[in-house]
């Protein structure tokens, strides 16, 4: 029996990548008039920050099995590539954040693409010409590529208020996935992603889907109500550092928080601080909007950080290297 497993990040990209091409394996699918039932379909996601999802691949193997891997950095997942290419499945990889050395292999095919102005969710889209591009713009949304989101919405002839409907829900989405554990989540990601699948065009949600919509989206705005009190740590034009209490909803809204700042504060660069319930800090870098440079540079410099050009983070700073990262930080930006 023909295997597919899906892996994709518990984000607003991760999810509305996914969506794209399932909607487009299942419209292939009816075209040909396939049954369905011969292959086996397996999700695999988690929060945001969990990005190592190939550790929780099932020893399953062989030729028969396709394994999809959708925004998550391919340097952090290599291993899990090699050995699925070594025995023996195709695996096909998309994403945006630093990849590495890709390796080549007659049984992978990637799509990576590491510029400030695309995410995962426009790099599907471009590799499916086209076919869902509203999900594709939910996706860009959600990773707070504005400007990308929007050109690719006036160019299918959206109107502004329509746009607005697939920020909103971008933002939503991407804000569900931050968070410690999958319990502290609103929504289970793969949850989230088998009720949205059910539509075309996320457009339609707004109506056939309102509770849905309606909790994400007040979960996220009585979140950053309670950040919106939250005054700087430090701060000058250049750089601001703002420290979050020891709270569940200060990890779910410390990366939309991040995207907020940055938007409103163009020309400054964010890092947003709040403990991460093992003992250190969990941080969320935001370079400055007018020049989304370094944020992956410099949270790679310690060993538990990863990410983008515009948007990086840190899963566990020893709370003793704070006083050290916000010097390199300031560094970086000043
Ligand atoms: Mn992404």
């Amino acid at each position: 029996m023909k295997q597919i497993i899906d892996v994709f990040n518990g984000d607003a990209d991760g999810v509305c990548s996914l969506i794209q091409v399932q909607l487009d394996r299942a419209a292939e699918l009816d075209n040909a008039g396939q049954i369905k039932q011969h292959i086996s379909h397996q999700l695999i996601t988690g929060i945001k920050r969990d990005i190592q999802l190939l550790k929780r691949l099932p020893e399953i193997r062989g030729r028969d099995t396709q394994v999809n891997i959708f925004d998550i950095s391919l340097d952090k997942n290599i291993d899990g590539v090699n050995h699925l290419l070594d025995s023996g499945c195709s695996v096909f990889y998309c994403d945006h954040h630093f990849p590495g050395v890709i390796p080549q292999h007659p049984k992978l095919t990637t799509i990576i693409e590491t510029s400030a102005e695309v995410c995962t969710s426009l790099l599907i889209n471009g590799y499916l010409n086209g076919a869902y591009p509203e999900w594709a713009i939910v996706g860009a949304f959600g990773d707070n590529l504005k400007i990308p989101a929007r050109k690719l919405a006036a160019s299918i002839g959206l109107t502004e208020s329509q746009t607005e409907q697939l920020e909103v829900l971008g933002i939503a989405i991407n804000y569900n996935g931050y968070g410690p554990n999958i319990e502290s989540l609103h929504f289970d990601p793969a949850h989230l992603y088998e009720a949205l699948v059910k539509y075309e065009n996320p457009l339609d949600l707004f109506e056939q889907q309102a509770d849905i919509v309606e909790k994400l989206v007040s979960n996220y705005q009585q979140d950053m109500n309670s950040a919106s009190s939250i005054t700087p740590y430090t701060a000058d034009e250049k750089c601001a550092v703002y420290l979050l209490p020891d709270q569940t909803w200060a990890l779910r809204v410390s990366g939309v928080f991040g995207n907020d700042l940055a938007n409103q504060y163009p020309n400054r660069a964010h890092a947003i601080v709040s403990e991460n319930g093992k003992g250190g800090y969990q941080i969320s870098v935001r370079a400055p909007l007018v020049n989304k440079m370094g944020a992956d540079v410099l949270c790679m410099q310690f060993s538990t950080g990863g990410g983008r050009k515009g948007a990086a983070g840190i899963n566990h700073l020893p709370i003793e290297q704070l006083d050290n990262f916000i010097l390199i930080f300031r560094q970086q930006y000043s």
